[in-house]
Protein backbone atom coordinates (compact mmCIF):
# COMPACT_ATOMS: atom_id res chain seq x y z
CA UNK A 1 0.00 0.00 0.00
CA UNK A 2 1.15 3.54 -0.75
CA UNK A 3 1.27 6.78 1.07
CA UNK A 4 -1.77 8.52 -1.47
CA UNK A 5 0.89 10.19 -3.01
CA UNK A 6 1.51 7.63 -6.23
CA UNK A 7 4.38 6.42 -5.19
CA UNK A 8 4.61 3.13 -4.35
CA UNK A 9 8.22 0.93 -3.19
CA UNK A 10 11.28 2.23 -5.82
CA UNK A 11 10.65 4.34 -8.88
CA UNK A 12 10.59 2.72 -11.64
CA UNK A 13 11.08 5.86 -13.93
CA UNK A 14 14.13 6.41 -15.66
CA UNK A 15 16.41 9.40 -14.09
CA UNK A 16 15.35 8.48 -10.45
CA UNK A 17 12.62 10.06 -8.12
CA UNK A 18 9.73 11.82 -9.96
CA UNK A 19 10.19 15.32 -10.22
CA UNK A 20 7.52 17.63 -9.79
CA UNK A 21 6.75 20.74 -11.48
CA UNK A 22 6.72 19.45 -14.87
CA UNK A 23 8.29 16.24 -14.26
CA UNK A 24 11.88 17.57 -15.53
CA UNK A 25 14.18 15.21 -16.50
CA UNK A 26 17.72 14.92 -14.98
CA UNK A 27 19.01 15.66 -18.97
CA UNK A 28 16.84 18.39 -19.45
CA UNK A 29 17.88 20.15 -16.14
CA UNK A 30 20.76 23.34 -15.67
CA UNK A 31 24.08 22.27 -13.78
CA UNK A 32 22.37 24.29 -11.40
CA UNK A 33 19.37 22.66 -11.27
CA UNK A 34 21.24 19.31 -10.85
CA UNK A 35 22.97 20.11 -8.50
CA UNK A 36 20.31 20.90 -6.29
CA UNK A 37 18.67 17.44 -6.64
CA UNK A 38 21.64 15.86 -5.33
CA UNK A 39 21.88 17.53 -1.53
CA UNK A 40 19.82 15.31 1.29
CA UNK A 41 18.45 17.28 4.13
CA UNK A 42 19.90 15.43 7.09
CA UNK A 43 17.40 17.23 10.12
CA UNK A 44 17.18 16.62 13.69
CA UNK A 45 14.96 17.66 16.06
CA UNK A 46 14.49 18.82 19.49
CA UNK A 47 17.68 17.27 22.06
CA UNK A 48 19.84 15.88 19.33
CA UNK A 49 22.76 18.28 19.69
CA UNK A 50 22.94 16.74 23.47
CA UNK A 51 23.98 13.30 21.09
CA UNK A 52 26.88 11.97 22.71
CA UNK A 53 27.00 13.91 25.62
CA UNK A 54 23.87 12.69 27.65
CA UNK A 55 22.31 9.27 28.27
CA UNK A 56 24.80 7.50 26.23
CA UNK A 57 23.56 4.24 27.63
CA UNK A 58 20.59 4.62 24.83
CA UNK A 59 22.15 7.07 21.99
CA UNK A 60 25.93 6.00 22.27
CA UNK A 61 29.04 8.13 22.36
CA UNK A 62 28.78 9.67 19.10
CA UNK A 63 27.76 13.34 18.48
CA UNK A 64 26.10 15.21 15.61
CA UNK A 65 29.10 16.30 14.30
CA UNK A 66 30.64 12.24 14.22
CA UNK A 67 27.42 11.89 12.74
CA UNK A 68 27.73 15.01 9.95
CA UNK A 69 31.24 13.46 9.04
CA UNK A 70 29.93 10.31 8.72
CA UNK A 71 27.30 10.89 6.50
CA UNK A 72 29.71 13.57 4.36
CA UNK A 73 32.29 11.07 3.89
CA UNK A 74 29.84 8.59 2.61
CA UNK A 75 27.75 10.94 0.98
CA UNK A 76 31.08 11.73 -1.43
CA UNK A 77 30.75 8.21 -2.19
CA UNK A 78 27.28 8.06 -3.42
CA UNK A 79 27.34 11.26 -5.63
CA UNK A 80 25.46 13.25 -3.07
CA UNK A 81 25.70 16.02 -0.68
CA UNK A 82 24.34 16.93 2.69
CA UNK A 83 23.34 19.92 4.38
CA UNK A 84 22.82 18.66 8.15
CA UNK A 85 20.34 21.24 10.64
CA UNK A 86 19.47 20.50 14.33
CA UNK A 87 16.68 22.53 15.83
CA UNK A 88 14.96 22.22 19.33
CA UNK A 89 11.95 24.42 17.75
CA UNK A 90 9.43 22.70 16.33
CA UNK A 91 8.76 25.83 13.33
CA UNK A 92 12.43 25.71 13.05
CA UNK A 93 12.25 22.72 11.76
CA UNK A 94 9.13 23.06 9.63
CA UNK A 95 10.43 26.17 7.88
CA UNK A 96 13.31 24.01 7.25
CA UNK A 97 11.48 21.64 5.22
CA UNK A 98 9.95 23.87 3.24
CA UNK A 99 12.72 25.31 2.43
CA UNK A 100 14.15 21.68 1.28
CA UNK A 101 11.29 21.84 -1.57
CA UNK A 102 13.96 23.83 -3.19
CA UNK A 103 17.09 22.93 -2.15
CA UNK A 104 17.08 19.52 -1.08
CA UNK A 105 16.36 16.29 -3.33
CA UNK A 106 15.69 14.01 -0.12
CA UNK A 107 15.25 14.51 3.19
CA UNK A 108 16.80 12.00 6.56
CA UNK A 109 14.94 13.04 9.65
CA UNK A 110 15.11 12.24 13.23
CA UNK A 111 12.38 13.77 14.90
CA UNK A 112 13.06 13.69 18.09
CA UNK A 113 10.23 13.74 20.56
CA UNK A 114 8.13 15.27 18.12
CA UNK A 115 7.89 12.14 16.32
CA UNK A 116 5.18 11.33 18.96
CA UNK A 117 3.25 14.43 19.10
CA UNK A 118 3.97 16.50 15.73
CA UNK A 119 1.04 16.44 13.13
CA UNK A 120 2.35 19.67 11.81
CA UNK A 121 5.78 18.24 11.49
CA UNK A 122 4.13 15.45 9.44
CA UNK A 123 2.03 18.59 7.21
CA UNK A 124 5.01 19.96 6.02
CA UNK A 125 6.89 16.63 5.19
CA UNK A 126 3.97 16.03 2.91
CA UNK A 127 4.35 19.45 1.05
CA UNK A 128 7.80 17.74 0.22
CA UNK A 129 8.10 15.75 -3.09
CA UNK A 130 11.23 13.95 -2.79
CA UNK A 131 11.79 10.42 -0.62
CA UNK A 132 11.68 10.61 3.06
CA UNK A 133 13.31 8.05 5.59
CA UNK A 134 12.95 8.60 9.34
CA UNK A 135 15.48 7.41 11.96
CA UNK A 136 15.46 6.68 15.13
CA UNK A 137 18.99 5.69 17.09
CA UNK A 138 17.25 3.90 19.72
CA UNK A 139 14.74 1.13 19.36
CA UNK A 140 11.36 2.83 19.80
CA UNK A 141 9.78 0.10 19.64
CA UNK A 142 11.38 -1.23 22.52
CA UNK A 143 10.36 1.96 24.90
CA UNK A 144 7.67 3.13 26.45
CA UNK A 145 4.37 2.69 24.58
CA UNK A 146 4.43 6.70 23.98
CA UNK A 147 7.34 6.61 21.50
CA UNK A 148 5.53 3.27 19.76
CA UNK A 149 3.57 5.84 17.43
CA UNK A 150 5.21 8.12 14.85
CA UNK A 151 3.32 10.72 13.08
CA UNK A 152 6.27 11.61 10.94
CA UNK A 153 6.03 7.63 9.83
CA UNK A 154 2.85 7.86 8.03
CA UNK A 155 5.15 10.17 5.81
CA UNK A 156 8.52 7.98 5.73
CA UNK A 157 9.15 5.91 2.82
CA UNK A 158 11.20 4.04 4.99
CA UNK A 159 12.12 3.93 8.67
CA UNK A 160 15.07 2.56 10.50
CA UNK A 161 15.48 2.73 14.10
CA UNK A 162 17.63 0.66 16.88
CA UNK A 163 20.28 0.58 15.17
CA UNK A 164 21.98 3.63 16.73
CA UNK A 165 23.80 6.22 14.58
CA UNK A 166 24.26 4.00 11.68
CA UNK A 167 20.75 4.32 10.98
CA UNK A 168 21.45 8.18 9.33
CA UNK A 169 24.17 6.12 6.86
CA UNK A 170 21.66 3.44 6.44
CA UNK A 171 19.05 6.05 5.35
CA UNK A 172 21.95 7.90 3.06
CA UNK A 173 21.93 4.92 1.14
CA UNK A 174 18.79 4.34 1.08
CA UNK A 175 17.92 7.76 -0.24
CA UNK A 176 20.54 6.86 -3.07
CA UNK A 177 18.93 4.05 -4.30
CA UNK A 178 14.98 5.85 -4.36
CA UNK A 179 17.12 9.09 -6.18
CA UNK A 180 18.98 6.95 -8.54
CA UNK A 181 15.78 3.78 -9.24
O1 LIG B 1 15.86 7.17 19.17
C1 LIG B 1 15.77 8.30 18.68
O2 LIG B 1 16.54 8.72 17.82
C2 LIG B 1 14.69 9.25 19.19
O3 LIG B 1 14.16 9.93 18.07
C3 LIG B 1 15.38 10.21 20.13
C4 LIG B 1 14.42 11.15 20.84
C5 LIG B 1 13.27 10.38 21.49
O4 LIG B 1 12.33 11.29 22.03
C6 LIG B 1 12.58 9.49 20.49
O5 LIG B 1 11.56 8.77 21.16
C7 LIG B 1 13.56 8.51 19.88
C8 LIG B 1 15.14 11.91 21.92
C9 LIG B 1 16.26 12.72 21.42
C10 LIG B 1 17.01 13.20 22.61
O6 LIG B 1 18.37 13.00 22.35
C11 LIG B 1 19.23 13.06 23.39
C12 LIG B 1 20.49 12.61 23.14
C13 LIG B 1 21.41 12.62 24.14
C14 LIG B 1 21.08 13.12 25.40
C15 LIG B 1 19.80 13.58 25.64
C16 LIG B 1 18.88 13.55 24.62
Amino acid sequence: MGNGRGRVGVPRVPGGWPRRRGGDSVAQATPAEGAMTRTILILNGPNLNLLGRRQTDIYGGDTLDDVHAACETLAGTLGLRVDMAQSNHEGALIDRIHAARDDAAGIVVNPGGLSHTSVALLDALNAFDGPVIEVHISNIHRREAFRHHSYVSQRADGVIAGCGTQGYTLALRRIAVLLDG
